[in-house]
């Protein structure tokens, strides 16, 4: 799985960001599709105020987070280890969608809900071991349009791309080792945002 490309109809519908390996399909699914997507996972997600401890200092993540997962999937980081919840319809439903378009074994799935512009991710890989050495992430977007960052962890400048309603971004290969991404808080007056970022644990 380490050699793993999206397959070659998923990558003509998208555009290839920054000719690196992160692909990006705007229109995944139709609106109304992912409006009621949007609806159920503000309605009936289990979400949480985490908190995580970093070089000794205990944090609360500056938005709400939520995990689903295969039976026996544990993912761990940050000194913390996160159970998967059994899966919802709904939430199986889409991971269903996304394994088949993707022709990925997905068993896990992180959930972020950013209430508005003031919540945010900062700067990271998503690197853990538990995804191995070249993880595969399917992160469908809902709701608020929200800016995506990502740059070269050896330096240099970031660069931007627009996560829309319904879109969905993958990012395999290289894309955790050399590169870090975040999605920053803005002033703007925004309505939720919920991102679902389909994993792989290896057991
Ligand atoms: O909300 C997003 O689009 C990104 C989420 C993210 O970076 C993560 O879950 O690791």
């Amino acid at each position: 799985m380490d050699a793993y490309e999206p397959p070659v109809d998923v990558q003509g519908e998208g555009i290839r960001f920054d000719n690196q390996d992160f692909l990006y399909v705007e229109h995944f699914v139709k609106t109304a599709t992912a409006t009621s997507w949007l609806d159920y996972c503000l309605r009936d997600i289990d979400w949480h105020r985490e908190s995580v401890t970093m070089f000794g200092t205990k944090y609360r993540l500056p938005r709400l987070t939520a995990w689903y997962g295969d039976k026996d999937c544990a993912y761990h980081y940050s000194g913390t280890t996160r159970e998967g919840e059994p899966w919802t319809e709904c939430l199986a439903e889409i991971c269903g969608l996304v394994k088949r378009r993707l022709c990925y074994p997905f068993n896990f799935l992180l959930a972020n809900r950013y209430r508005s512009g003031s919540d945010y991710v900062g700067w990271h890989s998503d690197d853990e071991r538990d995804m191995g050495s070249r993880p595969v992430i399917a992160s469908v977007s809902l709701g608020a349009s929200r800016v995506f960052r990502v740059r070269p962890r050896s330096g240099g400048k970031s660069k931007g791309l627009l996560l829309q309603h319904g879109s969905l971004l993958v990012m395999w290969g290289d894309s955790q080792r050399l590169f870090k991404h975040s999605v920053p808080k803005t002033d703007q007056r925004l309505g939720e945002r919920i991102n679902l970022t389909y994993r792989h644990i290896v057991r």
